[in-house]
């Protein structure tokens, strides 16, 4: 089918992401017969009507129904599972349940969007949740404002101290995520200040009202909550886990949530971390603190995930034994076997904190007995803040298919307690701040579905879902986003180093040592001879032991250890030679020039496509480029100067250095 550009579409609410009106323009006028009752099968009648189809008895043009009443549909699959069928201009969408009915819908639009034509696929997700967590506060915060990490204007659901009065946003939203197969939602930061404490107890109208949109599209939601609220809400004088008067409390806590939110999903909670409370504050330990958690949602089924986060944000920088690396593992492998089965330990993909390259936590493949779930970051922290192009696919996708022992199962298969990522969304007009970054949620989700997909259809799809079957702006948007991950790379922290990002602007632009005498645990380590951590069993902190193998050992030697992390592991001499044959120092220069010149070739192919986007959308992401442009600029003659300096080696190529 061809959908026209979006240009004129009337977009009060701003721009309406990737289901503009135009994807369902096909199916207008067509006939359709939706089979089955529910709050979310009223939705997908709602979304049938809205499209301009028309619901018939029999003979639809489309067949929406429960596998049990459709012929070939296949058999033993979940409530999530669907099967959908064009042949000879009839549509079978089955399903198990109503939010697989929704699941196929939107399956069929971005068929539909990508040109259509005859197909027979059954699809059914990997893991059974399949989250986006919010760091958005109630109350604005004095250094971190209404969202935390947030890039895209306020928070879509609360705006200084309250619940927003208008809240079709959410109700847009929440379409968005059920297209993408999204079915739990957190609705507030991990940081639980005393103003979102609340959300718990007498402000639990907001969580319903948030709920009951969220449960129309298949979501069910969850809170964060702050481990010492028995304690800091005034009612008992302690929060030690296994006092029974706390218990009670958090049992009590738990039934009023249900009682009112019966779908409620559980809690999710970030203890001992960064100066947040936890069980530590007793002498008790994670597991005593997540179990007395779990035991109060349990008979609710509700879930606890709890953050594995955890490390001394209070460091030495003069003490070379502390490895904050180290930190996860050492506290949660000891304790492996011992959470409920209701909780859930959430572990961000690397050991320290979402940098643009990192290698997987070894805490993931560690706990074989504790239900795991891996933790993104859609929104772009440390990768450019959606003022840079960063298409996080590809680094999702790798890190998904990484195989943590060598050839049996991928990282993906082996997280039983599924996937969640922090959202990246806002008020902004645009939703994300920078327009090109609502591939990465976009991403996320189907990622989250299906880990195998391919990072370049991903992007094919968000591009004809969102601005229609122009190749040229296909092919374009392809080259921009294709190899921006490692482009954004290439001109920040080199070879797996990670941090150098500025700690006195937020986490953005360059500060080669902003981190470097801190007390946060991220250091490099470069002096005159060379750069880089070195956690070798051998000589170093001892990280690269917490591994199976074969990585222990290929992470252990300078000789087998992949270029790009080699300073994640290895602290080696400007001139070591590196696989790619380049000296360490020539790399830096290398790619650093280089990286400057793929952001010119962005912008230049974006010029290209002015006329055939909105021109809102091109004016907002040509701005974007440019400061990408100047940003990438800044990183590259700060990270070129410093080692020049640091090394005295000259660049070969004899480029310009200050
Ligand atoms: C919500 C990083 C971020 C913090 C964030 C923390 C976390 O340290 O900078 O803003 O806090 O991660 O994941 O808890």
């Amino acid at each position: 089918m061809t959908i026209p550009a979006p240009h004129s579409e009337a977009v009060a609410d701003g721009h309406p992401m990737w289901l503009p009106e135009a994807v369902t323009g096909e199916l207008r006028d067509r006939t359709v017969t939706v089979l089955g009752e529910g709050a979310v099968l009223d939705t997908l009648r709602a979304e049938v009507a809205r499209a301009g189809m028309s619901e018939v008895r029999a003979d639809a043009d489309l067949l929406i129904a429960p596998f049990d009443v459709v012929e070939d549909a296949p058999e033993g699959l979940g409530p999530e599972a669907f099967f959908h069928r064009v042949r000879e201009g009839r549509t079978v969408i089955a399903y198990g349940g109503p939010n697989g009915a929704l699941y196929g819908w939107f399956h069929h639009l971005r068929h539909l969007a990508r040109g259509g034509g005859e197909l027979a696929s059954t699809q059914e997700p990997l893991h059974e949740l399949r989250m986006l967590d919010h760091w958005d506060n109630v109350a604005v915060h004095p250094h971190m404002g209404q969202v935390e990490r947030g890039y895209a204007g306020g928070s879509i659901f609360y705006d200084d101290g309250r619940l927003r009065e208008d809240l079709s946003r959410v109700g847009a939203y929440a379409r968005l995520l059920a297209s993408i197969g999204i079915n739990r939602v957190t609705i507030n930061n991990v940081n639980v200040g005393p103003r979102e404490a609340r959300l718990l107890t007498d402000d639990l109208g907001t969580v319903e009202r948030l709920a009951a949109i969220f449960r129309s599209w298949g979501i069910r939601t969850h809170l964060s909550i702050n481990f010492a609220s028995p304690l800091t809400l005034g009612e008992l004088d302690t929060s030690d886990p296994l006092e029974p008067a706390v218990q009670r409390w958090w049992r009590d806590a738990a039934a009023r949530v249900f009682t009112r939110i019966p779908d409620f999903g559980g809690f999710l909670v970030k203890a001992d971390s960064e100066g947040q409370p936890g069980p530590y504050a007793y002498g008790r330990d994670h597991a005593d603190g997540a179990n007395m958690l779990a035991r109060a949602v349990a008979p609710f089924e509700g879930l606890v995930h709890w953050r594995a986060f955890v490390y001394n944000h209070r460091q030495d920088w003069r003490d070379r034994t502390t490895d904050r690396a180290r930190a996860a593992y050492d506290t949660f492998v000891p304790l492996d076997g011992r959470f409920d089965d209701n909780v859930i330990l959430q572990v961000k993909y690397g050991p320290l904190d979402f940098q643009v390259r990192e290698p997987i936590s070894p805490v993931i493949p560690g706990m074989t007995r504790t239900r795991v779930a891996l933790e993104l970051q859609v929104t772009q922290e440390y990768t450019g803040q959606q003022q840079h192009a960063v298409y996080l696919g590809p680094q999702w996708s790798e890190i998904l298919a990484f195989r943590p022992t060598g050839d049996d199962a991928t990282l993906a298969e082996a997280v039983q307690g599924g996937i969640a990522a922090v959202s990246n969304v806002g008020s902004d007009d645009f939703w994300t701040g920078h327009p090109l970054a609502q591939a990465n949620l976009y991403a996320y989700g189907r990622l989250a579905w299906d880990p195998t997909l391919d990072p370049g259809t991903i992007l094919d799809e968000w591009i004809a879902l969102t601005f229609g079957a122009d190749d040229q702006v296909r092919r374009g948007i392809r080259s921009i986003l294709d190899d921006s991950w490692r482009t954004y790379e290439m001109y920040t922290a080199p070879l797996g180093v990670c941090f150098m990002v500025s700690p006195l602007n937020r986490h953005y632009g360059p500060d080669v040592d902003g981190y470097e005498y801190s007390a946060w645990g991220t250091y490099h380590f470069a002096d005159r001879d060379g750069v880089g951590v070195d956690r070798t069993v051998k000589t170093g902190t001892g990280f690269t032991g917490q591994y199976s193998e074969p990585w222990a050992s290929r992470y252990e030697s300078v000789d087998t250890v992949p270029d790009e992390l080699i300073l994640f592991f290895h602290h080696v001499p400007y001139t070591h030679r590196l696989h790619s044959g380049s000296t360490v120092i020539q790399h830096i220069y290398d790619t650093h020039f280089a990286g400057v010149e793929r952001v010119d070739e962005m912008a230049v192919t974006w010029d290209e496509l002015e006329g055939r986007v909105p021109s809102d959308l091109h004016r907002r992401v040509g701005e974007r480029l440019a400061e990408q442009r100047r940003s990438a600029i800044e990183w590259r003659d700060q990270i070129n100067t410093y080692f020049w300096r640091k090394s005295g080696i000259a660049d070969e190529a004899g480029r310009t250095i200050y």
